[in-house]
């Protein structure tokens, strides 16, 4: 049985590919940082008591920023498979702090990479680079796309990117590097412009929410569907070198036209809720990404599943099951569900 070992599991994709992997038959261990509440929600629905004979899923405590966590867990567990997807990933958040942006995402792939060598792991590295790391490109960008960060997240990125590469060039790693557009999913952290929107569209359906403040309407992405990206994670692992691979559907949208299809989902005119809030502004913006993914869909087979519509309406009607669900379970749990204007982002 293949052992994998993932840093981010409890992010979006982490959940995603813990999925993914033990459906493959592999165990699974996934990387947990301490936090002072709860952070397993998106993974709670797999987790069964380790004591249970036939558990293949295990988490464990560690941290990206801490070197020494990393290579006892790797000297432990002796995975098969590395995927590094842990990063303070949040792009306006990361010119509030981009030290420690810088430090868990560009510091954190170094130290995992260093960890790898100095236990002398025969394994196979996924590193999470970004679409981000394109920035200013001009649209299509492909593997070959110069690039252009427009924030510290995105320059940060851009190390985890080019050390993995030099690991692979240096010491012979079997290392790949995805470089992702966005994907998204009921899951999605709930400050990306997407699922705020979605969720927002929900509350606004149901009464509890009058606005919605945004910021840049323009700025064009290409999004696809979360569980289509971590399929093509494994694949690149699975071919007999490693590379660099762009993953994206090869449709761009602005963000207005995000908004627009969301609030129709729910029979609602967006132009009534939302408003433009200059506060949500990044001191420099990415406008345009676009995915030129044939490299990809040539070498690896992959295709997205599901289109943009789709994944507008998978996203909408998602929230509005939480919402519900939430409102049936009374007045207390209403407050926690109506979001803040300090959790926006
Ligand atoms: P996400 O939901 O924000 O998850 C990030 C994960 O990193 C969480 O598990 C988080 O833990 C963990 N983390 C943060 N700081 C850490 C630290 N110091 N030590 C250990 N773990 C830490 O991100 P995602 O959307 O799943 O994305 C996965 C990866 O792909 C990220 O590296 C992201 O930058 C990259 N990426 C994402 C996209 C996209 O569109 N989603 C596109 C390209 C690249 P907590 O749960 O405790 O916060
Ligand atoms: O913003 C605009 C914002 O925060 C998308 C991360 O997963 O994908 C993600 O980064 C666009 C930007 O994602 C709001 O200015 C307008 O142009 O959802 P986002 P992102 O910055 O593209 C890449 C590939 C990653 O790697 C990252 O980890 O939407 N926008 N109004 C807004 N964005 C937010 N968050 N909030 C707004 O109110």
């Amino acid at each position: 049985m293949k052992k994998a070992f993932l840093t981010g599991a409890t992010g979006q994709d982490g959940s995603y590919l813990t999925e993914f992997l033990l459906a493959k038959g592999c165990e699974v261990h996934g990387l947990k940082r301490r936090s002072s509440s709860f952070n397993t929600d998106r993974l709670d629905h797999l987790y069964r008591d380790f004591h249970e004979s036939g558990a293949r899923f295990f988490l464990h405590y560690a941290d990206l920023t801490d070197g020494g966590s990393l290579v006892k867990l790797l000297y432990d567990i002796r995975p098969d498979e590395i995927y590094n997807l842990a990063a303070q990933s949040h792009v306006k958040v990361s010119f509030e702090v981009p030290e420690y942006t810088a430090d868990v995402a560009a510091g954190g792939t170094l130290r995992l990479l260093e960890a790898v060598r100095l236990t002398g792991l025969r394994c196979r590295f996924y590193q999470a680079s970004s679409s981000e790391m394109f920035g200013s490109a001009p649209p299509p960008q492909n593997e070959t796309t110069p690039f252009h960060p427009r924030s510290p997240y995105a320059c940060a990125k851009l190390f985890g990117h080019t050390i993995t590469v030099n690991y692979r060039e240096s010491y012979g790693l079997h290392a790949s590097s995805g470089i992702l557009f966005n994907h998204e999913s009921p899951r999605r952290g709930e400050t990306f412009v997407t699922r705020k929107i979605t969720r927002a569209v929900a509350h606004i359906k149901r009464g509890v929410q009058d606005k919605l403040y945004l910021g840049n309407l323009d700025a064009r992405r290409d999004w696809g569907y979360a569980p289509d990206y971590v399929r093509a994670m494994w694949q690149m692992l699975q071919q007999d070198q490693p590379g660099d691979y762009v993953v994206g559907t090869g449709e761009a949208h602005t963000v207005r036209e995000f908004v627009e299809l969301a609030f129709a989902c729910a029979d609602l005119d967006w132009k009534e809720f939302v408003e433009v809030d200059p506060r949500y502004f990044r001191p420099a913006e990415v406008d345009y990404l676009l995915a030129d993914a044939s490299k990809a869909r040539r070498a690896l087979g992959w295709e997205p599943s599901v289109t943009f519509a789709d994944l507008v309406r998978i996203m909408v009607d998602a929230d509005l099951r939480e919402i519900d669900a939430k409102l049936r379970g009374g007045e207390e749990a209403l407050r926690t569900a109506v979001h803040s204007e300090g959790r926006n982002m």
